[in-house]
């Protein structure tokens, strides 16, 4: 739910108007508006080079994933593996541009540790795999733009730890 929806609900809830601090609130988003869109425009733009160069130097880090034994041992799984880094970076792209991270935590975060659990799959090195995509993606970007991507990627990054 995006904060505009938010504080109507919660103001409806009261059958009262919007109050200052839920205005002020709305101001900064809308405000933020241009910059949270140029910013999912270059993740989305250049996801695959992010995701590349993040999984890259995942596996630089973590040879032991890619290696007999690993869970992402194996084209195949190494390959499913990138394309969870890729999933999570969508995720950083809705939590940017509704400027909320319920998105990311709805769609990727509830149930997460049950489930690499399950598979077999270290949720440290999925976290670290994020901190690359963090890295990769924040250096395409300005230091402001930088700043309004960089706290989505942190969340994942802090659920999984
Ligand atoms: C959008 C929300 C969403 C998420 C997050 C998601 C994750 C997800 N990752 C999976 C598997 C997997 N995920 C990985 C990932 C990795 N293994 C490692 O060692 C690395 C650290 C890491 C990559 C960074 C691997 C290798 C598998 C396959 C495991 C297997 O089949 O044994 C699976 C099992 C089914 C499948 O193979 O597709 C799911 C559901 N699916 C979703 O719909």
């Amino acid at each position: 739910m995006s904060i505009v929806t938010k504080s109507i609900v919660n103001a409806d809830a009261e059958a009262r108007y919007l109050s200052p601090g839920e205005l002020d609130r709305i101001k900064a988003f809308v405000t933020s508006g241009e910059r949270r869109l140029r910013v999912a425009q270059i993740l989305t733009d250049s996801r695959e080079r992010i995701v590349k160069q993040a999984g890259d130097q995942l596996f630089q880090k973590r040879p032991d994933v890619v290696s007999p034994g690993g869970n992402a041992y194996g084209e195949e799984m190494t390959a499913t593996c990138l394309r969870d880094l890729d999933y999570y970076l969508r995720l950083v792209s809705y939590g940017v541009v509704s400027g909320d991270v319920t998105p990311i935590e709805e769609i990727g975060i509830v149930g997460v540790a049950e489930m690499y659990k399950s598979l077999g799959t270290p949720i440290e090195a999925v976290a670290e795999g994020v901190r690359c995509m963090k890295s990769a993606a924040t250096a395409l970007m300005s230091p402001e733009d930088a700043g309004e991507a960089a706290p989505y990627f942190d969340y994942v990054i802090g659920a999984m730890g």
